[in-house]
C-alpha cells in the first residue's frame, strides 16, 4: 500500500489531529496500515497530489514511532504521542475542555492546567513537524479544535509560510468562551493564520470580537478582515459539505437499492421508518428524540411495530432505528450519556414491543458506508436533532441518497447545516413537544410537499459539494487550485 519517497519540502500540507490512515497492531504482532478514508482527504487529495502535497498528523496509537511513508502518492508525517499525552491532550483538553464549551456548554467543560499544558506541548511538536516538511513559502492547512496554537507557532517558526485554520466544530458565543482560563493564548494561536475559516457567520462574528476583546486585534474596513501583529487575517464562513456524487451514485446501485429493500421486510415492513445516525456524542440529541417517539407511542399516535395495541388502532404503524457509532468511550460524559440512552430504549421496548417486534432497534456499532445509504434510503423520516452542531454532514448524506426525492429530514435549527437546509423541517431540540410535532408531521407529510422539499434540498447539497468547500477556503488563501 505504500509506493517511492515521502516528499522532503512539501507545497501544501494539511495538518489534522489524525493522519488518513490508521496505524495497527495486529493479533500475530506484525504491524501496518489501515485506511480511514474521511470527506477531508477524500476532497483534499486531488490538489494535495497536484501540489506535491503532505500530511501530519497521529497515526492513532500511543507510543510508537513511525518513518513518514507514502500512501497511494500521498506523503504522510507521523506525530508520536505518548499515551500520557494522548489521555491529557486528547482526552482531556481536546474532548473534556474544548469539545463541550465550544457546543454551548451542554455538558459541563472541565479546566485542568496538566490538561492545557499537554495541549501546548502537542501542539508545539505538530509545528515543528510542520516546520520540518514545509518547503520555503509554502501554504498549510491546519484542521481543528485540537490544533488551535498551531499557527502561532508555524509562524514564528516559518514566517514564510502561508496558513489556514478550519475549525470543523461551533465557535462558541462571546460569554462561553471567556470561560476558559486560556482564552487569549488560543486567540493568538488562531491570529498566527492567514485566514481563519469557519461553518458560519456566526462564527466569524464570535472570533471578530473575541479577537479586539481579547488580543488588541483591531477592525478594517472590511468586516471579514481584522488586523494583527501588522497583519491582516482574514475571516469567512466556509459550510463544509459532502461527496454528494459519490452517495447518489451509490443510492442507486443494485445492492444498496436491495438491501434498503431488505431491511424494511426485516423490520417487518411498517408503514414508517425513522432514523438517526450519529457518533454517540452528547452533542447530538439521541435523548431528544427518543424523548418525542416515546411520547408518540403513549399518545397511541404510532404503534411502534404492533398495530393489535388496542388504543391505537388508527396509530401510524412506526419503527425507529438509532444507529450509535461509538465514539470517545474514555471520556467520562460519554460513558454516562450511553448509560442513559441505553436506559431509553429499554424502558421504551419493555414498555412497547411485542416479541420480535421492538419498537426502537438501536445498533451501537459501525457500519459499513454502503449499508448506511441503505438506511439512508429506507428511512422515510430523518431525525437530525442536534442541541449544537458545527454543521452535521449526516443531515446532507440523507438527501443525497434520496435519489428517488423521497424522505423528509426534521433538523435541528442549532446545526450548521439549518443555514442552508432550510427545506427541511427545522425544530428547536430544547423543545420536546416540538420535535414531537414535527417528527409527526414528518410521518403523516403529503407526498407532493415531501417531495417538493426534498428536491429543493437535493439542489443545494449536489451543487455545493466537498470539493466545492475544499477550493473556495483554498482558494481565499490565495491557492491556485487545479481542476
Ligand atoms: C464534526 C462536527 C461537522 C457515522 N456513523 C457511521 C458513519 N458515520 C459518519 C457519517 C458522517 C460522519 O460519520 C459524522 O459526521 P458529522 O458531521 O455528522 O459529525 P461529527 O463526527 O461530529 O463531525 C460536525 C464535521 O466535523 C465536519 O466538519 O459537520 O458538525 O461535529 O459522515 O456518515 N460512517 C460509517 N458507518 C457508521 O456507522 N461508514
Amino acid at each position: 500500500m505504500t509506493n517511492g519517497e515521502p516528499v522532503t519540502a512539501a507545497d501544501l500540507v494539511v495538518v489534522a489531529n489524525r493522519l488518513p490512515v490508521d496505524y495497527e497492531r495486529r493479533p500475530d504482532g506484525s504491524t501496518g496500515w489501515k485506511r480511514s478514508p474521511g470527506g477531508l482527504v477524500t476532497a483534499l487529495e486531488p490538489t494535495l497530489r497536484a501540489r506535491e502535497g503532505a500530511w501530519v498528523g497521529w497515526p492513532g496509537v500511543p507510543d510508537v514511532d513511525v518513518e513518514p511513508l507514502v500512501e497511494d502518492g500521498l506523503s504522510l508525517y507521523p506525530v508520536r504521542l505518548s499515551a500520557q499525552e494522548v489521555e491529557d491532550y486528547y482526552e482531556g483538553f481536546s474532548n473534556g475542555t474544548l469539545w463541550p464549551l465550544y457546543h454551548d456548554v451542554v455538558a459541563q467543560p472541565q479546566f485542568h492546567r496538566h490538561w492545557w499544558r499537554a495541549y501546548t506541548a502537542v501542539n508545539q511538536r505538530f509545528a515543528e513537524e510542520v516546520a520540518r516538511v514545509a518547503a520555503h513559502g509554502a501554504t498549510v492547512w491546519v484542521q481543528d479544535y485540537q490544533l488551535q496554537l498551531v499557527p502561532g507557532r508555524l509562524r514564528e517558526l516559518r514566517p514564510d509560510l502561508r496558513i489556514g485554520f478550519f475549525l470543523h466544530i461551533p465557535f462558541p458565543p462571546v460569554e462561553l468562551f471567556r470561560q476558559l482560563p486560556w482564552r487569549t493564548r488560543i486567540m493568538e494561536g488562531l491570529l498566527g493564520a492567514d485566514l481563519v475559516g469557519f461553518h458560519t457567520d456566526g462564527g466569524v462574528r464570535n472570533f471578530h470580537w473575541l479577537a479586539q476583546e481579547l488580543t488588541g486585534a483591531t477592525p478594517d474596513r472590511d468586516p471579514e478582515v481584522v488586523r494583527y501583529g501588522g497583519r491582516q487575517v482574514r475571516l469567512g464562513a466556509f459550510p463544509i459539505s459532502i461527496d454528494s456524487k459519490q452517495i447518489d451514485e451509490l443510492s442507486r446501485s443494485e445492492p444498496v437499492l436491495k438491501r434498503a429493500a431488505q431491511i424494511r421486510e426485516e423490520l417487518g415492513n411498517p408503514a414508517r421508518i425513522v432514523l438517526g445516525v450519529d457518533r454517540l456524542d452528547y452533542t447530538k440529541g439521541i435523548d431528544v428524540r427518543l424523548r418525542a417517539f416515546h411520547e408518540l407511542l403513549e399518545e397511541n399516535r404510532v404503534t411502534g411495530g404492533d398495530t393489535s395495541r388496542s388504543g391505537a388502532e388508527s396509530a401510524i404503524d412506526t419503527v425507529m432505528i438509532q444507529l450509535a457509532t461509538p465514539s470517545r468511550e474514555r471520556v467520562e460524559h460519554y460513558q454516562q450519556m450511553r448509560d442513559e440512552i441505553e436506559l431509553s430504549v429499554g424502558r421504551i421496548n419493555g414498555e412497547f414491543a411485542r416479541v420480535g417486534h421492538p419498537p426502537v432497534h438501536y445498533l451501537h456499532r459501525s457500519l459499513p458506508r454502503e449499508e448506511l445509504v441503505a438506511f439512508f434510503l429506507t428511512a422515510d423520516v430523518m431525525l437530525v436533532t442536534p442541541l449544537r452542531d458545527g454543521m452535521n454532514l449526516v443531515a446532507k448524506e440523507y438527501v443525497a441518497a434520496r435519489h428517488d426525492d423521497g424522505g423528509v429530514l426534521v433538523l435541528s435549527e442549532f446545526a450548521g447545516a439549518a443555514i442552508e437546509l432550510t427545506s427541511a423541517l427545522l425544530v428547536n431540540p430544547h423543545d420536546t413537544d416540538g420535535v414531537k410535532e414535527a417528527l409527526f408531521a414528518a410521518l403523516t407529510m403529503n407526498v407532493d410537499e415531501g417531495r417538493k422539499r426534498m428536491r429543493t434540498l437535493r439542489r443545494q447539497v449536489l451543487d455545493h459539494d466537498v470539493d466545492r468547500w475544499a477550493r473556495s477556503f483554498l482558494e481565499a488563501l490565495g491557492v491556485k487550485v487545479s481542476q
